[in-house]
C-alpha cells in the first residue's frame, strides 16, 4: 500500500472492490434495488450515495479488523458516553478519495454533490466538546492507522433540536434516526446481557474457594451497531460500536402463566429506555437512576465484549490482557469501567483480587474534562446499591485497599485519608467517580497545559502527592480534515497549490504557509477566499434567522454551549456599548460588525436560558434601529450543531473565547477558527494560552484576568464600585436595567442583572469587562488595517499545526497507549 495522495484522489481505484461497479451503475443500484425508489430526488439518491459509499469502505473494514486481530498487538478501547460524529457522507468520500468521482456522477443525474450531502441527518450523539473531542479523535486515530475501537451508545433520540420562540429556546426531540442511518450494521450475534438490580451472595466453587455471585438481576440486552472510521487515504477503516439496549427473550412466565401476556411483552419498554435519550446536561450532573443505567450499560457491554474477544483467542490465561489492552475514560462517565472489569475477572474468569487489579490498572486511563466542580459526577450510595450491589461491594473494596496503603505511605498526613476517601460520608453518602478513576487508572490527564497546571495544583493535589507521575497533559486538537479541508473547500485548494496536499495528513506542514505573508498576490487569494465564505455565511445566517449580514463588517462569532462561565453575558454587554455609541453619534472610527452567537443550554439551566432570551431581545432592538445600519447587526443562530459549525468557521474573522480564566478546560471551537484563518480575542484560559503562544502574541488579541489574578480578585470583588467608576459600563448597566430590551416584559433580567452586580459573582463579568471593551477598539482599529489583519490571519493559520487531533493522539499513542501504526512497515 502505497501512502501518496495524488493518486488516490485521482481516481477511485483504491476504493474499488473487483465486485463493485463504477459509481454511477452501482447509485441506479441502489436506487431500483437496495431502496426500491421511485421518485430519484436528493434523499433517494443521498440514501443510495451513504450505501455504494460504505460498500467502497467495506473491503477495507474487513482487512483493519483482520490486521488488528491476527497481529496480537496492544488495542485501544475508547469508552465515551458521547460522540458527536456530524455528517458522514462528505468526511467518508474525501478520506477515501471519491469525491470527485461522486460529484460527477451526481452531476450526471443533474444533482449537486452539496444538496444530497445536506440531506443527512447530524448524527448529535452528543453535548459539545468532549463528544466531539471523541469524535476528532477516532478520525485521527484511523489517519495514523492505530488500532483504536470507539464504544458508546446509540441514542435513539440525540441532542435536542433547538428552535426560538419569542426569543425562548424551546427544545423538541431529535429523531436523527428517523429514516434510517446506512452507515450502521446490526450486529446481532455479538449481543451481551446486562444486569442490574438484585443482590450478592457468597457460595464455594467447585474446589472449595469462597466466591460471591450477583443473583435475582433485572437484565437487559445490548446490541451492537457498528460505524466504519475511515482513515485517509490509508486503506484503514476503524469501528465505532454503538449499543442499544433491549429487552431479553426471557418472559417472566408466573407474569405470563397469570394471563399478563401484554404486561410481560410490555417491559420491553422499561430496557429500551436505557439507550432512548442522551442526556443534554454538560457540565452539571443530575444524579438521576437512568444515567447511571446508561454508564453502567456502556461499560458492562463494552468490557464483555472486548473479554470475549480475548477468551476465544487467549482461552482463560489473561496474564497478558493488561499488557495488550489499555481502555481511555472520556471523564469520569465510564469509571464503573474499573469495578465491572474486576467484577467480570473474579466472579465470571475466577481470578483473584490482586492478580485483577494488576490487570484493571495496567488499562485504565482517565481523562478529565473539567474543573468546574459542580460538574464532577457523585452517585449516591443509596443508589448505587440498588442498581449495582455487586459494583458498590467492590468500590468498597478498592476503597479500603487503598486507604490503608494511604495511611502506611503517609502517616505524617492524619487528614488526608478522610480527604481522598472514594466515599463521600455524611448523611447521605455518594461515591467520588473522579477518585475512582484516579486510583483505578496509570495515567490521569487533563486536556490543555492550564488545566493540568490547575488540576495538579487544585482539585486533585492529594492524588498528585501519593502519584506525582500519574498525572499527565495532552492538550486536545481537532481534525483538520473536517475542519479545514472539508468545510473550506476554497481555503483547501489555495493550499494545495500553494504548499502541496500533504497538510491533510500531516498538519505541522501548514507552516509552510508562514513566508507566503510577504507575497502581496497570495494575500490577495487569502481574502478572496474568506470573502467567498463570509458570503456563504451570510446567506446560510439570512436563512436561519431572516437577518442578513453586510459582508463588509467584520464578522464576529461565539458558539458554544450557553453557560455562565464561557459569558456569553460579556459579550452582549459589549454589543450593547456599541449599540449605545451608535445612539451616542460616536461612529467616526466605528468598524463595521455582524455579531453571531449560537449554542443550546441545558434544558433546566435557568440562567443560561435567560441569556439567550437576552440575546435575543438585544439583537432585536439593534437591527431593527435604522441608526444601525452598516454599523452593527447581532443573531442569535438556532439549533448550533457540528454542521452549521462547518458554514460558520470559515466565514469567521473575530473568535470569542472569553471565558473567566481558569474555568474553560480546552476549548476545541477556539481551534476550527484559528485554522481558517480567524483571530482569537481571548482570555489566558485553557487551551488559548498555546493558541496565543504559537500564534505569536502580537497575533493575538488578549483581554482580561488570569487564572491567579481571578483568585485574587474574588477575595474583595465590588462590582458595583467598578461600575460607578467607569460611565461607558454605567451606562450599559443603566440600558439594561432601563428596561429597554424587555420593555414589554418588565423585570424578566432581573437575575443576571443582579448576578453582574453581586460581589460574589462567580465569573467576575464586570471585572474584566472595561479590559474587553479596550480590546474590542484594538481589534477595529486592526481591521481596518487591511493589510495588518490579512497577515495576522495567515499567520494564526500558518501556526495552527500543533492543534490537530493528530499531533494529540500521536501523544497519547505514544505517552499512554504505546500502541503503533498498523501500516507501520510501509513507512
Ligand atoms: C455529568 C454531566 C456532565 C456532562 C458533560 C459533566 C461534564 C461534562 C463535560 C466534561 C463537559 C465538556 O464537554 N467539557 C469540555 O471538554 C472539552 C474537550 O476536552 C474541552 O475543550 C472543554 O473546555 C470542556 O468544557
Amino acid at each position: 500500500m502505497s501512502n501518496t495522495l495524488e493518486p488516490k484522489s485521482l481516481t477511485d481505484s483504491h476504493a474499488h472492490d473487483p465486485i463493485l461497479e463504477p459509481l454511477p451503475k452501482e447509485l441506479r443500484r441502489h436506487l431500483h434495488f437496495t431502496l426500491d425508489s421511485e421518485d430519484a430526488d436528493r434523499n433517494a439518491y443521498y440514501r443510495a450515495c451513504a450505501i455504494a459509499v460504505r460498500d467502497r469502505l467495506h473491503r477495507d473494514w474487513r482487512q483493519t479488523r483482520g490486521r488488528a486481530s491476527e497481529g496480537d498487538v496492544r488495542r485501544v478501547h475508547y469508552l465515551s458516553l458521547e460522540f458527536l460524529l456530524g455528517r458522514s457522507l462528505n468526511n467518508a468520500i474525501q478520506n477515501i478519495g471519491i469525491d470527485e468521482n461522486l460529484r460527477n456522477a451526481l452531476h450526471g443525474v443533474g444533482l449537486d454533490l452539496e444538496e444530497v450531502a445536506d440531506v443527512e441527518h447530524d448524527a448529535g450523539l452528543g453535548n459539545g466538546g468532549l463528544g466531539r473531542l471523541a469524535a476528532c479523535f477516532l478520525d485521527s486515530c484511523a489517519n495514523l492507522a492505530l488500532p483504536v475501537t470507539g464504544y458508546g451508545i446509540r441514542y435513539e433520540f440525540g441532542m435536542f433540536h433547538q428552535r426560538i420562540e419569542g426569543g425562548h429556546q424551546v427544545e423538541a426531540p431529535d429523531r436523527w434516526l428517523r429514516n434510517g442511518n446506512p452507515w450502521e450494521i446490526e450486529r446481532t450475534e455479538d449481543t451481551k446481557t446486562i444486569r442490574f438490580y438484585g443482590h450478592t451472595e457468597r457460595y464455594q466453587d467447585e474446589s472449595g474457594r469462597p466466591k460471591i455471585r450477583w443473583v435475582a438481576t433485572h437484565d437487559v440486552l445490548a446490541v451492537p451497531f457498528d460505524m466504519p472510521i475511515p482513515g485517509y487515504k490509508n486503506g484503514i477503516v476503524n469501528t465505532l460500536r454503538l449499543w442499544k439496549s433491549t429487552t431479553t427473550d426471557d418472559f417472566d412466565l408466573d407474569e405470563f402463566n397469570a394471563g399478563s401476556y401484554p404486561e410481560s411483552v410490555a417491559k420491553k419498554n422499561d430496557a429500551e429506555q436505557i439507550s432512548m435519550v442522551l442526556y443534554p446536561n454538560d457540565s452539571s450532573e443530575n444524579g438521576k437512576e437512568l444515567r447511571l443505567k446508561q454508564q453502567y450499560f456502556l461499560v458492562s457491554a463494552s468490557l464483555q465484549d472486548v473479554l470475549n474477544k480475548w477468551v476465544q483467542k487467549h482461552g482463560k490465561d489473561f496474564k497478558d490482557f493488561g499488557g495488550k489492552n489499555c481502555f481511555q475514560l472520556n471523564d469520569t462517565h465510564p469509571a464503573c469501567a474499573i469495578p465491572e472489569l474486576m467484577r467480570l475477572l473474579m466472579d465470571e474468569h475466577g481470578l483473584e483480587w490482586d492478580e485483577s487489579w494488576e490487570i484493571v490498572t495496567r488499562c485504565m486511563a482517565y481523562t478529565n474534562h473539567t474543573l468546574l466542580p459542580e460538574a464532577l459526577e457523585r452517585w449516591s450510595v443509596q443508589l448505587f446499591s440498588r442498581l449495582l450491589p455487586r459494583i458498590l461491594e467492590i468500590i468498597y473494596e478498592i476503597n479500603e485497599r487503598f486507604l490503608a496503603m494511604v495511611t502506611t505511605q503517609f502517616p505524617d498526613d492524619p487528614g488526608l485519608r478522610d480527604r481522598v476517601s472514594l466515599v463521600e460520608g455524611g448523611h447521605h453518602p455518594h461515591i467520588r467517580m473522579a477518585y475512582l478513576s484516579i486510583v483505578g487508572s496509570f495515567s490521569v490527564n487533563g486536556v490543555a497545559q492550564l488545566h493540568t497546571d490547575l488540576l495538579r495544583s487544585g482539585l486533585f493535589a492529594d492524588f498528585c502527592k501519593i502519584w506525582p507521575t500519574k498525572f499527565n497533559n495532552k492538550t486536545n486538537g481537532v481534525t483538520q480534515r473536517r475542519w479545514l479541508s472539508h468545510c473550506n473547500p476554497d481555503l483547501r485548494e489555495l493550499l494545495n497549490e500553494s504548499i502541496g496536499v500533504q497538510w491533510q495528513r500531516d498538519f505541522s506542514l501548514i507552516s509552510d504557509l508562514a513566508p507566503l505573508v510577504d507575497d502581496a498576490s497570495f494575500r490577495e487569494r487569502w481574502d478572496a477566499v474568506k470573502l467567498t465564505n463570509k458570503r456563504r455565511l451570510s446567506k446560510y445566517v439570512l436563512e436561519n434567522t431572516g437577518v442578513e449580514f453586510d459582508t463588509n463588517a467584520i464578522f464576529d462569532v461565539q458558539v458554544k454551549r450557553i453557560h455562565e462561565y464561557k459569558r456569553q453575558l460579556l459579550n452582549v454587554l459589549h454589543v450593547i456599548h456599541l449599540y449605545d455609541r451608535i445612539m451616542k453619534g460616536d461612529t467616526a472610527d466605528m468598524t463595521p460588525r455582524c455579531v453571531l452567537i449560537g449554542g443550546k443550554a441545558a434544558p433546566g439551566y435557568f440562567m443560561a436560558k435567560l441569556i439567550i432570551k437576552l440575546i435575543n431581545e438585544v439583537a432585536q432592538v439593534v437591527n431593527s434601529d435604522p441608526r444601525s445600519k452598516g454599523l452593527l447587526q447581532m443573531v442569535f443562530f438556532p439549533n448550533y450543531r457540528v454542521s452549521s459549525m462547518e458554514v460558520i468557521c470559515p466565514g469567521t474573522e473575530l473568535s470569542e473565547q472569553i471565558s473567566t480564566a481558569g474555568k474553560e478546560a480546552s476549548g476545541t471551537g477556539n481551534m476550527k477558527f484559528m485554522m481558517n484563518g480567524a483571530l482569537t480575542i481571548g482570555t489566558l484560559d485553557g487551551a488559548n494560552i498555546e493558541i496565543r503562544e504559537k500564534a505569536g502574541a502580537e497575533n493575538f488579541f488578549l483581554f482580561g484576568l488570569s487564572a491567579a489574578e481571578v483568585e485574587e480578585t474574588k477575595k474583595n470583588y465590588c462590582p458595583n464600585a467598578i461600575i460607578g467608576e467607569d460611565p461607558e459600563i454605567a451606562r450599559v448597566m443603566e440600558l439594561l436595567e432601563g428596561g429597554l430590551f424587555n420593555s414589554t416584559e418588565p423585570g424578566i433580567f432581573h437575575h443576571l442583572i443582579s448576578g453582574l452586580r453581586n460581589p460574589h459573582d462567580q465569573w467576575l463579568t464586570i471585572a474584566d469587562f472595561r479590559s474587553f471593551i479596550d480590546t474590542q477598539r484594538q481589534v477595529e482599529q486592526t481591521y481596518q488595517d487591511r493589510e495588518a489583519w490579512t497577515r495576522m490571519s495567515i499567520l494564526n493559520s500558518a501556526n495552527s499545526g500543533w492543534f490537530s487531533s493528530d499531533r494529540t493522539i500521536q501523544q497519547y499513542a505514544d505517552e499512554i497507549w504505546h500502541v503503533k501504526s498498523l501500516n507501520q512497515d510501509e513507512k
